[in-house]
């Protein structure tokens, strides 16, 4: 509550900060060592989701930072609190997300001694944020929070944890506030786009890689345009679909996990590869095969918003350090002496060829039908999250994402994301459509914050990819100790029954051909809705069952 004084208190004023660098969204699971700040919310006009468990918190978090390019913001207890948020923490890393997690903390004059719960934030997140600091003085917290803003939003994005000891965040202090933060665009110089200019130009085969973070629309328009003007084939890297119209003329495909093997010979007799935004890390290079280390044995360039990352592992043949959408913005007043000459044509007429239809699956309900329906389907604007698991593969080679931040899923291919990504989303678009997609293993990871879509009323779907397994991982085991099944076998709930428990609606899929039904009646319940698909477990991928995987294996061991 606001006393009568000229002070605040360092929580009010710490609310009021994120208010002045427009967070509208804060997720939280409540903890006694921030019960102050708890208070501040109450007189505050921030939009509050009280969440189950710090995980599905931190991710939703995560989720805002990835889709708006703004921190996303979180606030959970000390110790277990911190620990549980930890997994969104990874995540906003790998995936270059801007975010802020605030982790109450104990007393300043209890530090040191294990109090209840106490951690050393700086030690435990050191290695896995872009900062991680406390706050000790009240007077200090607009700078400490504005600097967090910067930080976790420029360059490469990414998180900042911020622990707020309870006995600081109750004094009472006049301090100013910080006036809002601002994204920097880091632009690519004259001499850059002249050198750039001059690769593309000469380049008779060239091939654009799209990634990162620091996208928007704009940017992906300018992109799109750009490609079209010199049919330059354009394919994005695992998890980052959504930067590309992948409905445009000049798509080459996804180049993630089991990308198409046509895909990966064009980038291997590519003359030219240009990475925009993302880091060549394990997945878009193909466990670090398609492309030499230090130097790339293709012409490489590197067009990346962290200095830091430029030559990290590539040594490129030209470095730009720029934002996607500053460098996107460059390249409409590119001039060249020899016009680039790519062949978008035959790249899209490969990935229409490998995505156009579903493959053929084991088992009553097809998950490639299923996704080709979502496609032909859902509006332009729906948002699909999802996970991990090998159920996943369906979605990257199936669907085609066309708007920027349409495909909420981690880069880093953690499990339990879906759930909380879906609840984010639908708290910042209430009237977008949002979908969903779990494995069952996947699902129960953060399925609790089915709650939080009931307690908020979030109308979206789950759908439950249920082969009673996790399948990725039994997928390496009969790959690597064929017949020898260990620990990936599940026993699964009845998730439609588990989804009525919760106070929304739920059917269970045994055939393709029910599936729209089904995926309609979800919609119309108006509740968080999980549609459960039967899957055989043999329908491993869109391309090899278990059997076969088992069997080449076998063989191959024999020989
Ligand atoms: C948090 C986390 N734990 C473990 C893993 C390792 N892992 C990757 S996929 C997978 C299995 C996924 O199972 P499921 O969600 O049922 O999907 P399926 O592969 O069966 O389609 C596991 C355990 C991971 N990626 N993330
Ligand atoms: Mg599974």
């Amino acid at each position: 509550m606001r006393a009568k004084d000229n002070l605040r208190s360092a929580a009010e004023v710490l609310v009021d900060q994120l208010r002045i660098h427009g967070v509208q969204h804060v997720f939280c699971v409540p903890g006694e060592s921030y019960l102050a700040v708890l208070d501040a919310f109450h007189d505050s006009d921030l939009s509050v989701t009280v969440c189950r468990q710090e995980a599905g918190a931190c991710m939703m978090a995560e989720a805002v930072g990835k889709v708006t390019g703004r921190p996303g913001v979180c606030f959970v207890t000390r110790g277990p609190g911190a620990t549980n948020a930890s997994h969104g923490i990874h995540i906003a890393q790998q995936d270059s997300s801007p975010m802020i997690l605030f982790v109450g903390q104990v007393a300043r004059d209890m530090r040191e001694r294990e109090a209840f719960q106490e951690l050393d934030y700086r030690a435990v997140f050191g290695s896995m944020t872009k900062w991680a600091t406390e706050i000790d003085d009240p007077a200090r917290v607009p700078e400490i929070v504005s600097r967090a803003f910067h930080i976790a939003a420029n360059g490469r994005p990414g998180p900042v944890v911020i622990a707020i000891p309870e006995d600081m965040l109750v004094e009472r202090v006049a301090v100013s506030d910080a006036p809002p933060y601002a994204p920097i665009e880091t632009s690519p110089g004259p001499a850059e786009m002249a050198k750039f200019a001059e690769m593309l130009g000469a380049a008779r085969a060239p091939v654009v890689l799209l990634g990162g973070s620091r996208w928007s629309q704009e940017a992906a328009d300018r992109m799109a345009t750009f490609a079209q003007k010199y049919s330059l084939p354009v394919c994005t890297t695992f998890r980052r679909g959504s930067v590309f119209d992948q409905t445009h003329p000049c798509y080459a495909g996804d180049l993630g996990i089991g990308p198409n093997p046509k895909l990966l010979a064009r980038i291997k007799e590519a003359d030219l590869v240009i990475m925009i935004g993302g880091r060549l890390g394990e997945l878009p290079s193909q466990s670090y095969t398609l492309f030499d280390i230090p130097r790339p044995q293709t012409t490489f360039v590197h067009v990346h918003p962290g200095a830091e990352e430029l030559g990290r592992v590539y040594s490129p043949h030209l470095a730009i350090h720029a934002t996607p959408t500053a460098f996107t913005a460059a390249l409409e007043k590119l001039q060249f002496a020899q016009a680039p000459a790519g062949d978008a044509k035959s790249a899209n007429a490969d990935y229409r060829a490998w995505t156009d239809t579903p493959t053929e699956q084991p088992g009553g309900v097809n998950f490639g039908a299923v996704m080709a329906w979502l496609r032909d389907n859902l509006p332009a604007d729906a948002i699909l999250c999802n996970g991990a698991g090998n159920y996943a593969a369906w979605i990257h080679r199936f669907f085609r994402f066309r708007r920027f931040g349409h495909h909420v899923a981690p880069a880093s291919g953690s499990m339990g994301y879906g759930v909380p990504a879906a609840v984010a989303m639908k708290r910042l678009y209430p009237d977008r459509q949002v979908v969903c997609l779990a494995g069952d293993g996947d699902f129960l990871m953060n399925g609790q914050e089915f709650a939080t879509a009931v307690q908020y009323d979030l109308p979206f779907t789950t759908i439950i990819v249920d082969n009673g397994m996790y399948g990725t991982i039994r997928m390496h085991q009969e790959r690597e100790y064929p017949g020898r099944i260990s620990a990936t076998e599940l026993r699964n709930p009845d998730f439609p029954a588990y989804a009525r428990a919760f106070g929304g609606f739920g059917i269970s899929v045994e055939r393709t051909e029910d599936f729209p039904a089904a995926f309609k009646a979800a919609q119309a319940s108006g509740k968080p809705a999980i549609v459960r698909l039967a899957i055989d477990p043999d329908a491993i991928t869109p391309a090899m069952t278990l059997t076969k995987i088992r069997a080449k294996s076998l063989a191959e061991k024999k020989a």
